[in-house]
């Protein structure tokens, strides 16, 4: 594979992946995969990043939750390197709702075991080039 063949991501661990210890985890499935840490950064999300960052969902009923969860403790923000990585990562993280996410994915193996919201599902990856382009400018405007 050459360099300028390999796609990037933006993941972001969330607070609760960060408040349960399950950072490294995270990074250990997304390095055994075999994809490339291209930048990693813990940092508390401001309204104004979490509302560029989400504004495909602003109207919908789990916006408000979504931001307000997104600052209720430190995320640890990823650019992710590899083959197809975009569509490979979500497949890693599972879908949407841990509770139906497959057993193998990040939120089918560790996710929402209490009945804790949606929006607590550990970890976010960007859906399309689109959006991996627009999220690591904005989480990582020097990349
Ligand atoms: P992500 O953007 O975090 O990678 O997750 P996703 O594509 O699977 O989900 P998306 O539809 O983009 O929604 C963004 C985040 O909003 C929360 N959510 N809650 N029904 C609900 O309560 C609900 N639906 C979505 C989740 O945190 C989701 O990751
Ligand atoms: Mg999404």
């Amino acid at each position: 594979m050459s360099e300028a063949a390999a796609q990037r991501t933006l993941v972001l661990v969330k607070p609760d992946g960060v408040g349960r210890g399950l950072t490294g985890e995270v990074l250990r499935r997304i390095e055994a995969k075999g994809y490339r840490l291209v930048a990693l950064d813990m940092r508390e999300a401001t309204t104004e990043l979490l509302e560029q960052h989400y504004a495909e969902h602003l109207g919908k009923p789990f916006y408000g939750p979504l931001v307000e969860f997104m600052m209720s403790g430190p995320v640890v923000a990823l650019v992710v390197e590899g083959h197809e990585v975009i569509a490979g990562f979500r497949s890693l993280a599972g879908t949407t709702d841990p509770t139906s996410a497959a057993p193998g994915t990040i939120r089918g193996d560790l996710g929402r075991a209490w009945g804790t919201a949606v929006v607590q599902n550990l970890v976010h990856g960007s859906d399309s080039p689109e959006s991996a382009a627009r999220e690591i400018g904005l989480w990582f405007p020097a990349l």
